[in-house]
Protein backbone atom coordinates (compact mmCIF):
# COMPACT_ATOMS: atom_id res chain seq x y z
CA UNK A 1 0.00 0.00 0.00
CA UNK A 2 0.88 3.75 -0.78
CA UNK A 3 2.88 5.23 2.27
CA UNK A 4 -0.10 7.74 3.21
CA UNK A 5 -2.56 4.59 4.07
CA UNK A 6 0.18 3.36 7.02
CA UNK A 7 -1.09 4.31 10.10
CA UNK A 8 1.81 5.20 12.03
CA UNK A 9 2.04 5.35 16.27
CA UNK A 10 4.03 7.27 18.06
CA UNK A 11 5.01 7.86 21.30
CA UNK A 12 2.81 10.51 24.01
CA UNK A 13 6.34 11.37 24.70
CA UNK A 14 7.84 14.18 21.95
CA UNK A 15 10.98 13.41 20.33
CA UNK A 16 14.51 14.58 21.92
CA UNK A 17 17.57 14.68 20.35
CA UNK A 18 20.20 11.20 21.43
CA UNK A 19 23.90 11.85 21.45
CA UNK A 20 23.81 8.35 19.39
CA UNK A 21 27.13 9.33 17.73
CA UNK A 22 28.80 8.61 21.12
CA UNK A 23 30.02 4.96 21.39
CA UNK A 24 28.26 3.28 24.02
CA UNK A 25 30.57 3.71 27.32
CA UNK A 26 31.01 7.21 26.14
CA UNK A 27 27.20 7.70 26.34
CA UNK A 28 26.78 5.72 29.59
CA UNK A 29 29.44 7.23 31.87
CA UNK A 30 28.44 10.92 30.09
CA UNK A 31 28.18 12.34 33.51
CA UNK A 32 31.02 10.31 35.30
CA UNK A 33 32.23 13.75 36.66
CA UNK A 34 29.27 14.42 38.30
CA UNK A 35 28.89 10.68 39.61
CA UNK A 36 32.79 9.95 40.78
CA UNK A 37 31.95 8.62 44.30
CA UNK A 38 28.40 7.26 43.96
CA UNK A 39 27.76 4.00 44.20
CA UNK A 40 27.54 2.36 40.73
CA UNK A 41 27.97 -0.97 41.11
CA UNK A 42 26.47 -3.68 44.75
CA UNK A 43 27.49 -7.61 44.91
CA UNK A 44 24.85 -9.02 46.53
CA UNK A 45 26.59 -12.07 47.77
CA UNK A 46 29.76 -10.27 49.39
CA UNK A 47 28.40 -6.83 50.22
CA UNK A 48 31.31 -5.25 47.96
CA UNK A 49 30.33 -1.81 46.68
CA UNK A 50 32.11 -0.03 43.22
CA UNK A 51 31.75 3.56 42.95
CA UNK A 52 31.45 4.88 39.53
CA UNK A 53 35.04 6.35 39.55
CA UNK A 54 36.03 3.06 40.43
CA UNK A 55 33.99 1.18 37.96
CA UNK A 56 34.89 3.44 35.04
CA UNK A 57 38.69 2.73 36.24
CA UNK A 58 38.72 -0.65 35.90
CA UNK A 59 36.63 -1.03 32.98
CA UNK A 60 39.38 1.02 31.13
CA UNK A 61 41.95 -1.06 32.40
CA UNK A 62 39.94 -4.12 31.70
CA UNK A 63 40.22 -2.73 27.74
CA UNK A 64 43.76 -2.44 28.20
CA UNK A 65 44.15 -6.17 29.58
CA UNK A 66 41.87 -6.78 26.26
CA UNK A 67 44.07 -5.33 24.12
CA UNK A 68 47.25 -7.21 25.62
CA UNK A 69 45.41 -10.17 25.07
CA UNK A 70 45.81 -9.39 22.05
CA UNK A 71 41.39 -8.30 21.21
CA UNK A 72 41.17 -5.92 18.49
CA UNK A 73 38.64 -3.66 17.59
CA UNK A 74 36.03 -5.90 15.79
CA UNK A 75 37.10 -8.98 17.78
CA UNK A 76 34.18 -10.97 19.62
CA UNK A 77 34.49 -12.10 23.14
CA UNK A 78 32.14 -14.37 24.85
CA UNK A 79 31.01 -14.02 28.37
CA UNK A 80 29.26 -17.01 30.22
CA UNK A 81 28.83 -15.66 33.33
CA UNK A 82 25.67 -15.05 36.16
CA UNK A 83 25.51 -11.19 37.26
CA UNK A 84 28.65 -10.20 38.53
CA UNK A 85 30.57 -7.51 38.78
CA UNK A 86 33.30 -8.71 36.27
CA UNK A 87 30.58 -8.42 33.67
CA UNK A 88 30.13 -5.21 33.54
CA UNK A 89 33.85 -4.62 33.56
CA UNK A 90 33.98 -6.88 30.64
CA UNK A 91 31.33 -5.54 28.56
CA UNK A 92 32.05 -2.01 28.85
CA UNK A 93 35.46 -2.62 28.37
CA UNK A 94 35.28 -4.17 25.21
CA UNK A 95 32.87 -1.40 23.97
CA UNK A 96 35.82 0.34 24.66
CA UNK A 97 38.36 -0.67 22.26
CA UNK A 98 35.48 -1.07 19.79
CA UNK A 99 35.49 -5.26 20.35
CA UNK A 100 31.50 -7.10 20.57
CA UNK A 101 30.35 -8.89 23.67
CA UNK A 102 28.25 -12.07 22.76
CA UNK A 103 26.41 -13.08 25.86
CA UNK A 104 25.32 -16.43 26.59
CA UNK A 105 24.02 -18.80 29.08
CA UNK A 106 25.78 -20.36 31.68
CA UNK A 107 23.64 -23.19 32.22
CA UNK A 108 23.59 -24.05 28.05
CA UNK A 109 25.22 -27.55 27.20
CA UNK A 110 28.88 -27.55 25.19
CA UNK A 111 27.08 -28.00 22.17
CA UNK A 112 25.07 -24.61 22.61
CA UNK A 113 28.30 -22.68 24.12
CA UNK A 114 30.48 -23.81 21.37
CA UNK A 115 27.61 -23.72 18.93
CA UNK A 116 27.54 -19.81 19.33
CA UNK A 117 31.25 -19.65 20.36
CA UNK A 118 32.21 -20.71 17.00
CA UNK A 119 29.06 -18.60 14.83
CA UNK A 120 30.28 -15.63 16.69
CA UNK A 121 33.99 -16.57 16.21
CA UNK A 122 34.67 -15.65 19.69
CA UNK A 123 38.18 -15.15 20.52
CA UNK A 124 37.95 -15.47 24.31
CA UNK A 125 35.64 -16.75 26.92
CA UNK A 126 34.82 -15.00 30.20
CA UNK A 127 33.75 -17.23 32.66
CA UNK A 128 33.68 -19.07 36.05
CA UNK A 129 35.14 -22.11 37.02
CA UNK A 130 32.82 -24.01 37.59
CA UNK A 131 31.70 -23.97 33.67
CA UNK A 132 35.23 -24.69 32.65
CA UNK A 133 34.91 -28.52 32.34
CA UNK A 134 31.85 -28.00 29.82
CA UNK A 135 34.83 -26.23 27.55
CA UNK A 136 37.13 -29.09 27.87
CA UNK A 137 35.46 -31.46 25.15
CA UNK A 138 37.52 -34.17 24.60
CA UNK A 139 35.68 -34.63 20.50
CA UNK A 140 37.68 -33.89 17.56
CA UNK A 141 35.08 -31.71 16.45
CA UNK A 142 34.74 -28.78 19.25
CA UNK A 143 37.76 -26.02 19.56
CA UNK A 144 40.68 -26.63 22.05
CA UNK A 145 40.97 -24.31 25.37
CA UNK A 146 44.28 -23.45 25.34
CA UNK A 147 44.91 -23.92 21.98
CA UNK A 148 41.76 -22.20 20.17
CA UNK A 149 40.86 -20.11 22.60
CA UNK A 150 41.75 -18.69 26.00
CA UNK A 151 39.45 -18.68 29.13
CA UNK A 152 39.42 -15.83 31.68
CA UNK A 153 38.12 -16.74 35.18
CA UNK A 154 36.28 -14.55 37.53
CA UNK A 155 37.53 -17.08 40.14
CA UNK A 156 40.66 -19.66 40.89
CA UNK A 157 41.49 -20.29 37.53
CA UNK A 158 41.38 -23.82 37.03
CA UNK A 159 44.74 -25.49 34.92
CA UNK A 160 45.28 -23.76 31.41
CA UNK A 161 43.06 -20.48 32.37
CA UNK A 162 43.80 -17.15 33.40
CA UNK A 163 42.25 -15.55 36.29
CA UNK A 164 40.82 -12.09 36.07
CA UNK A 165 43.02 -9.76 37.31
CA UNK A 166 45.14 -9.97 34.00
CA UNK A 167 42.57 -8.02 32.56
CA UNK A 168 41.05 -5.71 35.73
CA UNK A 169 44.95 -4.86 36.66
CA UNK A 170 46.42 -4.00 33.20
CA UNK A 171 47.75 -0.61 33.60
CA UNK A 172 44.85 1.21 31.76
CA UNK A 173 47.66 4.35 30.37
CA UNK A 174 48.19 2.65 27.44
CA UNK A 175 44.88 2.01 26.23
CA UNK A 176 43.99 5.94 26.86
CA UNK A 177 46.55 7.25 24.83
CA UNK A 178 45.96 4.56 22.24
CA UNK A 179 42.75 5.80 21.27
CA UNK A 180 40.49 3.59 18.66
CA UNK A 181 37.86 4.89 16.45
CA UNK A 182 34.26 3.87 16.83
CA UNK A 183 31.86 4.39 14.09
CA UNK A 184 28.14 4.39 15.58
CA UNK A 185 27.29 1.90 12.96
CA UNK A 186 29.55 -0.76 14.36
CA UNK A 187 28.39 -3.73 16.37
CA UNK A 188 29.11 -4.08 19.98
CA UNK A 189 26.35 -6.31 21.41
CA UNK A 190 25.80 -9.39 20.13
CA UNK A 191 22.81 -11.37 22.32
CA UNK A 192 21.73 -14.53 20.27
CA UNK A 193 17.99 -14.64 19.49
CA UNK A 194 15.58 -17.04 17.42
CA UNK A 195 13.72 -14.20 16.33
CA UNK A 196 10.50 -15.34 14.94
CA UNK A 197 11.80 -18.69 13.14
CA UNK A 198 14.26 -21.58 13.70
CA UNK A 199 17.41 -21.71 15.31
CA UNK A 200 19.39 -18.73 17.54
CA UNK A 201 21.30 -16.21 15.76
CA UNK A 202 23.64 -13.51 16.03
CA UNK A 203 21.52 -10.57 16.92
CA UNK A 204 23.78 -7.48 15.92
CA UNK A 205 23.70 -3.96 18.44
CA UNK A 206 26.09 -1.10 17.15
CA UNK A 207 26.99 1.67 19.59
CA UNK A 208 24.14 3.74 17.78
CA UNK A 209 21.10 1.20 18.25
CA UNK A 210 22.23 0.90 22.50
CA UNK A 211 22.76 4.47 23.03
CA UNK A 212 19.20 4.81 21.28
CA UNK A 213 17.22 2.37 22.75
CA UNK A 214 18.91 3.46 26.51
CA UNK A 215 17.87 7.65 25.70
CA UNK A 216 14.33 6.74 24.37
CA UNK A 217 14.13 5.08 28.16
CA UNK A 218 15.86 7.50 30.07
CA UNK A 219 16.79 10.90 28.43
CA UNK A 220 14.85 14.03 28.07
CA UNK A 221 13.04 16.16 30.07
CA UNK A 222 10.01 14.31 30.73
CA UNK A 223 12.12 10.71 30.58
CA UNK A 224 9.35 7.31 29.75
CA UNK A 225 11.47 5.68 32.54
CA UNK A 226 12.28 7.83 35.44
CA UNK A 227 15.62 6.55 36.80
CA UNK A 228 17.64 8.45 39.47
CA UNK A 229 20.90 8.82 40.67
CA UNK A 230 20.05 7.78 44.03
CA UNK A 231 17.88 5.08 42.54
CA UNK A 232 18.65 1.38 44.20
CA UNK A 233 18.00 -1.30 40.96
CA UNK A 234 17.90 -4.53 41.37
CA UNK A 235 19.73 -6.83 38.83
CA UNK A 236 18.42 -10.12 39.46
CA UNK A 237 17.47 -10.76 35.72
CA UNK A 238 20.08 -12.53 33.98
CA UNK A 239 22.51 -9.63 32.58
CA UNK A 240 23.28 -12.63 29.30
CA UNK A 241 19.77 -11.32 28.60
CA UNK A 242 19.02 -7.94 26.40
CA UNK A 243 16.33 -6.54 29.10
CA UNK A 244 18.76 -6.74 31.93
CA UNK A 245 21.78 -6.14 29.68
CA UNK A 246 20.35 -2.49 28.66
CA UNK A 247 16.89 -1.78 30.63
CA UNK A 248 18.76 -2.44 33.95
CA UNK A 249 22.67 -2.04 33.74
CA UNK A 250 22.83 0.33 30.62
CA UNK A 251 20.55 2.92 31.62
CA UNK A 252 21.08 2.73 35.46
CA UNK A 253 25.02 3.85 34.11
CA UNK A 254 23.61 6.69 32.09
CA UNK A 255 21.61 7.86 35.07
CA UNK A 256 24.36 7.13 37.56
CA UNK A 257 22.14 4.90 39.80
CA UNK A 258 23.41 2.02 42.24
CA UNK A 259 22.97 -1.60 40.76
CA UNK A 260 22.13 -4.31 42.99
CA UNK A 261 23.98 -7.21 41.19
CA UNK A 262 22.27 -10.85 42.14
CA UNK A 263 24.23 -13.73 40.99
CA UNK A 264 20.72 -15.62 41.24
CA UNK A 265 16.77 -15.92 42.09
CA UNK A 266 16.37 -17.02 45.51
CA UNK A 267 13.83 -15.57 46.90
CA UNK A 268 14.88 -15.63 50.59
CA UNK A 269 17.68 -13.39 49.78
CA UNK A 270 16.24 -11.35 47.01
CA UNK A 271 13.99 -10.05 50.02
CA UNK A 272 16.83 -9.75 52.55
CA UNK A 273 18.80 -7.95 50.27
CA UNK A 274 15.79 -5.59 48.91
CA UNK A 275 15.59 -4.60 52.82
CA UNK A 276 19.19 -4.02 53.00
CA UNK A 277 19.49 -1.94 50.30
CA UNK A 278 16.43 -0.08 49.95
CA UNK A 279 15.92 -0.94 46.30
CA UNK A 280 13.78 1.55 44.65
CA UNK A 281 13.48 -0.19 41.64
CA UNK A 282 12.73 -3.64 40.80
CA UNK A 283 12.84 -4.84 36.64
CA UNK A 284 11.33 -8.55 36.95
CA UNK A 285 9.84 -11.28 34.95
CA UNK A 286 6.26 -12.44 35.47
CA UNK A 287 7.89 -15.68 37.26
CA UNK A 288 9.23 -13.38 39.70
CA UNK A 289 6.25 -11.37 39.92
CA UNK A 290 4.58 -14.76 40.91
CA UNK A 291 7.33 -15.45 43.90
CA UNK A 292 6.74 -11.94 44.94
CA UNK A 293 3.41 -11.59 45.27
CA UNK A 294 2.68 -15.55 46.45
CA UNK A 295 5.23 -16.43 48.27
CA UNK A 296 4.08 -15.99 52.18
CA UNK A 297 8.15 -14.93 53.39
CA UNK A 298 7.16 -11.85 51.68
CA UNK A 299 5.27 -10.61 54.41
CA UNK A 300 7.94 -10.63 56.89
CA UNK A 301 10.37 -8.35 54.75
CA UNK A 302 9.87 -4.53 54.35
CA UNK A 303 9.46 -3.53 50.76
CA UNK A 304 8.27 -0.52 51.35
CA UNK A 305 11.44 1.43 49.29
CA UNK A 306 10.59 0.22 46.09
CA UNK A 307 8.62 2.81 43.33
CA UNK A 308 8.41 0.73 40.43
CA UNK A 309 8.57 -2.65 39.43
CA UNK A 310 9.08 -2.99 35.64
CA UNK A 311 7.79 -6.44 34.31
CA UNK A 312 8.73 -7.68 30.86
CA UNK A 313 10.01 -10.35 28.58
CA UNK A 314 6.56 -12.44 28.41
CA UNK A 315 3.17 -12.18 29.06
CA UNK A 316 2.00 -11.11 33.02
CA UNK A 317 -1.63 -12.20 33.89
CA UNK A 318 -4.16 -9.99 35.08
CA UNK A 319 -4.87 -11.32 38.10
CA UNK A 320 -0.80 -11.70 38.81
CA UNK A 321 -0.63 -7.68 38.48
CA UNK A 322 -3.39 -7.53 40.59
CA UNK A 323 -1.64 -9.98 43.76
CA UNK A 324 1.58 -8.03 43.39
CA UNK A 325 -0.05 -4.50 43.65
CA UNK A 326 -1.42 -5.70 46.99
CA UNK A 327 1.92 -6.19 48.08
CA UNK A 328 3.89 -3.12 47.10
CA UNK A 329 0.47 -0.99 47.34
CA UNK A 330 3.29 2.03 47.01
CA UNK A 331 4.86 1.28 43.77
CA UNK A 332 3.69 2.06 40.42
CA UNK A 333 3.52 -1.42 38.92
CA UNK A 334 3.61 -1.76 34.77
CA UNK A 335 4.95 -3.39 31.88
CA UNK A 336 7.70 -2.95 29.57
CA UNK A 337 7.77 -4.81 26.19
CA UNK A 338 10.64 -5.72 24.12
CA UNK A 339 12.57 -8.23 21.81
CA UNK A 340 15.80 -8.69 21.27
CA UNK A 341 16.46 -7.38 17.70
CA UNK A 342 14.66 -4.30 18.48
CA UNK A 343 17.27 -3.32 20.41
CA UNK A 344 15.08 -4.30 22.57
CA UNK A 345 12.41 -2.17 23.85
CA UNK A 346 9.67 -1.34 21.55
CA UNK A 347 7.06 0.05 24.15
CA UNK A 348 7.53 1.60 27.85
CA UNK A 349 4.57 2.40 30.36
CA UNK A 350 3.79 5.90 30.97
CA UNK A 351 3.50 5.26 34.37
CA UNK A 352 7.30 5.32 34.70
CA UNK A 353 7.79 8.56 33.51
CA UNK A 354 8.86 11.65 35.38
CA UNK A 355 5.31 13.13 34.47
CA UNK A 356 3.51 9.91 34.23
CA UNK A 357 0.30 9.31 32.23
CA UNK A 358 -2.41 7.03 33.88
CA UNK A 359 -2.74 3.62 31.94
CA UNK A 360 -4.28 0.73 31.99
CA UNK A 361 -3.88 -2.78 33.92
CA UNK A 362 -2.46 -5.33 31.29
CA UNK A 363 -0.94 -2.63 28.93
CA UNK A 364 2.64 -3.19 27.93
CA UNK A 365 3.41 0.58 27.58
CA UNK A 366 3.43 3.40 24.67
CA UNK A 367 5.64 3.05 21.77
CA UNK A 368 8.91 4.07 22.97
CA UNK A 369 9.85 8.08 21.26
CA UNK A 370 11.92 8.59 18.23
CA UNK A 371 10.26 5.67 17.07
CA UNK A 372 7.41 4.40 14.37
CA UNK A 373 5.28 1.54 14.97
CA UNK A 374 2.65 -0.28 12.82
CA UNK A 375 -0.07 -3.09 13.34
CA UNK A 376 -0.62 -4.80 10.34
CA UNK A 377 -2.96 -7.54 8.76
CA UNK A 378 -0.72 -10.49 8.87
CA UNK A 379 -2.30 -11.88 6.08
CA UNK A 380 -2.39 -8.41 3.00
CA UNK A 381 0.47 -6.63 4.95
CA UNK A 382 -2.03 -4.16 5.18
CA UNK A 383 -1.67 -1.37 7.71
CA UNK A 384 -4.30 -1.19 10.93
CA UNK A 385 -5.70 1.23 12.64
CA UNK A 386 -6.30 1.73 16.57
CA UNK A 387 -7.86 -1.44 18.23
CA UNK A 388 -7.54 -3.48 16.21
CA UNK A 389 -5.02 -6.47 16.48
CA UNK A 390 -2.50 -7.55 13.84
CA UNK A 391 1.85 -7.90 13.45
CA UNK A 392 3.22 -5.58 15.72
CA UNK A 393 6.16 -3.87 13.42
CA UNK A 394 8.15 -1.42 14.66
CA UNK A 395 11.22 1.07 12.97
CA UNK A 396 13.71 3.09 14.42
CA UNK A 397 17.50 3.62 14.61
CA UNK A 398 17.29 1.02 18.01
CA UNK A 399 16.69 -1.80 16.08
CA UNK A 400 19.31 -4.36 15.16
CA UNK A 401 21.72 -3.94 11.91
CA UNK A 402 20.74 -7.44 11.48
CA UNK A 403 21.69 -11.17 11.84
CA UNK A 404 25.29 -12.37 11.77
CA UNK A 405 26.09 -13.81 8.62
CA UNK A 406 22.33 -14.17 7.64
CA UNK A 407 20.85 -11.90 4.90
CA UNK A 408 18.15 -14.45 4.38
CA UNK A 409 16.81 -14.05 8.11
CA UNK A 410 17.74 -10.24 8.22
CA UNK A 411 15.61 -9.53 5.08
CA UNK A 412 13.08 -11.88 6.34
CA UNK A 413 12.70 -9.78 9.46
CA UNK A 414 13.76 -6.28 8.50
CA UNK A 415 11.41 -5.28 5.25
CA UNK A 416 13.07 -2.83 3.04
CA UNK A 417 11.38 0.19 4.20
CA UNK A 418 13.24 -0.38 7.45
CA UNK A 419 10.10 -2.17 9.91
CA UNK A 420 11.45 -4.83 12.20
CA UNK A 421 8.23 -7.62 12.04
CA UNK A 422 8.02 -9.09 15.05
CA UNK A 423 5.93 -11.75 14.57
CA UNK A 424 3.54 -10.40 18.08
CA UNK A 425 -0.06 -9.71 17.31
CA UNK A 426 -1.39 -6.82 19.55
CA UNK A 427 -3.13 -3.33 19.10
CA UNK A 428 -2.80 -0.37 20.32
CA UNK A 429 -6.07 1.30 21.78
CA UNK A 430 -7.55 5.17 22.16
CA UNK A 431 -4.75 6.36 24.65
CA UNK A 432 -1.82 4.85 22.24
CA UNK A 433 -1.13 1.72 24.99
CA UNK A 434 -0.17 -1.52 22.85
CA UNK A 435 -1.85 -5.00 24.18
CA UNK A 436 -0.20 -7.93 23.12
CA UNK A 437 -2.82 -10.31 22.35
CA UNK A 438 -1.13 -13.50 20.78
CA UNK A 439 2.09 -14.52 19.07
CA UNK A 440 2.47 -16.06 15.61
CA UNK A 441 6.31 -16.91 15.71
CA UNK A 442 8.04 -20.30 16.81
CA UNK A 443 8.67 -19.06 20.10
CA UNK A 444 8.31 -20.74 23.04
CA UNK A 445 9.13 -18.31 26.39
CA UNK A 446 10.14 -20.56 29.41
CA UNK A 447 10.72 -18.73 32.87
CA UNK A 448 11.24 -15.13 30.38
CA UNK A 449 13.64 -16.91 28.14
CA UNK A 450 13.47 -18.07 25.17
CA UNK A 451 13.51 -22.15 24.94
CA UNK A 452 15.32 -23.84 21.72
CA UNK A 453 14.71 -27.51 20.48
CA UNK A 454 17.67 -28.25 18.28
CA UNK A 455 16.49 -32.17 17.55
CA UNK A 456 13.00 -30.69 16.21
CA UNK A 457 13.74 -27.03 14.58
CA UNK A 458 12.41 -25.83 12.59
CA UNK A 459 9.13 -27.24 11.55
CA UNK A 460 7.92 -29.37 14.21
CA UNK A 461 7.79 -26.98 16.75
CA UNK A 462 4.45 -26.29 16.98
CA UNK A 463 3.06 -23.55 18.71
CA UNK A 464 -0.44 -22.98 19.06
CA UNK A 465 -1.71 -20.04 17.99
CA UNK A 466 -4.50 -18.37 20.41
CA UNK A 467 -5.89 -19.89 23.70
CA UNK A 468 -9.12 -22.36 24.54
CA UNK A 469 -10.72 -21.61 27.18
CA UNK A 470 -9.96 -24.25 28.80
CA UNK A 471 -6.01 -24.69 29.00
CA UNK A 472 -4.26 -23.56 32.14
CA UNK A 473 -0.90 -21.44 31.76
CA UNK A 474 1.77 -22.84 34.31
CA UNK A 475 2.21 -20.16 36.62
CA UNK A 476 5.69 -20.35 37.21
CA UNK A 477 6.88 -20.96 33.32
CA UNK A 478 4.47 -19.25 32.04
CA UNK A 479 4.81 -22.06 29.03
CA UNK A 480 6.14 -25.07 29.28
CA UNK A 481 7.26 -27.49 25.85
CA UNK A 482 5.78 -30.69 25.56
CA UNK A 483 7.03 -33.70 22.90
CA UNK A 484 5.61 -37.00 21.77
CA UNK A 485 8.62 -39.73 20.95
CA UNK A 486 7.58 -42.00 18.64
CA UNK A 487 9.48 -45.68 19.04
CA UNK A 488 11.04 -46.64 15.41
CA UNK A 489 9.58 -50.41 15.01
CA UNK A 490 12.32 -53.07 16.22
CA UNK A 491 14.19 -50.08 18.82
CA UNK A 492 14.52 -50.54 22.69
CA UNK A 493 13.44 -46.84 23.61
CA UNK A 494 13.16 -46.04 27.57
CA UNK A 495 11.43 -42.97 29.05
CA UNK A 496 15.42 -42.61 30.94
CA UNK A 497 17.43 -42.97 27.76
CA UNK A 498 15.41 -40.17 25.78
CA UNK A 499 15.41 -37.49 28.72
CA UNK A 500 19.92 -38.53 28.63
CA UNK A 501 19.47 -37.70 24.70
CA UNK A 502 17.72 -34.73 24.90
CA UNK A 503 19.50 -32.90 28.03
CA UNK A 504 23.04 -34.01 26.40
CA UNK A 505 21.90 -31.24 23.79
CA UNK A 506 19.80 -28.17 25.87
P1 LIG B 1 13.31 -11.76 23.69
N1 LIG B 1 4.25 -9.06 27.16
C1 LIG B 1 4.11 -10.12 26.36
N2 LIG B 1 5.11 -10.67 25.64
C2 LIG B 1 6.32 -10.09 25.73
C3 LIG B 1 6.55 -8.95 26.55
C4 LIG B 1 5.46 -8.43 27.29
N3 LIG B 1 5.58 -7.39 28.12
N4 LIG B 1 7.85 -8.60 26.41
C5 LIG B 1 8.41 -9.49 25.56
N5 LIG B 1 7.49 -10.40 25.15
C6 LIG B 1 7.69 -11.54 24.24
O1 LIG B 1 13.94 -11.53 22.36
C7 LIG B 1 7.27 -11.18 22.82
O2 LIG B 1 6.76 -12.33 22.18
O3 LIG B 1 13.35 -10.35 24.38
C8 LIG B 1 8.58 -10.77 22.20
O4 LIG B 1 8.62 -10.81 20.79
O5 LIG B 1 13.87 -12.83 24.55
C9 LIG B 1 9.52 -11.76 22.82
O6 LIG B 1 9.08 -11.87 24.18
C10 LIG B 1 10.95 -11.30 22.73
O7 LIG B 1 11.78 -12.12 23.49
C11 LIG B 1 12.46 -4.30 28.52
C12 LIG B 1 11.31 -5.07 28.59
C13 LIG B 1 13.46 -5.94 27.11
C14 LIG B 1 11.25 -6.27 27.93
C15 LIG B 1 12.31 -6.72 27.18
C16 LIG B 1 12.13 -8.02 26.54
C17 LIG B 1 13.28 -8.67 25.92
C18 LIG B 1 12.83 -10.09 25.56
C19 LIG B 1 13.54 -4.73 27.76
O8 LIG B 1 12.53 -3.10 29.17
Amino acid sequence: PPPSSTHIFKSKFPDIPISNHLPLHTYCFENISDLADRTCLIEGSTGKTYSYAETHLICQKTAAGLTNLGIKKGDVVMVLLQNCAEFVFTFMGASMIGAVTTTANPFYTTAEIFKQFNTSKAKLIITQSLYVDKLRDTDDNYPKLGHDFKVITVDDPPENCLHFSVLSESNETEMVHQSVSIDPNDAVALPFSSGTTGLPKGVILTHKSLVTSVAQQVDGENPNLYLKSDDVILCVLPLFHIYSLNSVLLCSLRVGAAVLLMQKFEIGSLLELIQRHRVSVAPVVPPLVLALAKNPMVAKFDLSSIRMVLSGAAPLGKELEEALRSRVPQATFAQGYGMTEAGPVLSMSAAFAKQPFPTKSGSCGTVVRNAELKVIDPETGCSLGYNLPGEICIRGTQIMKGYLNDDEATAATIDVDGWLHTGDIGYVDNDEEVFIVDRVKELIKFKGLQAYFPPTQPHSLFTPSGKHPSTQKDDTAGEVPVAFVVRSKGFELTEEGVKEFISKQV
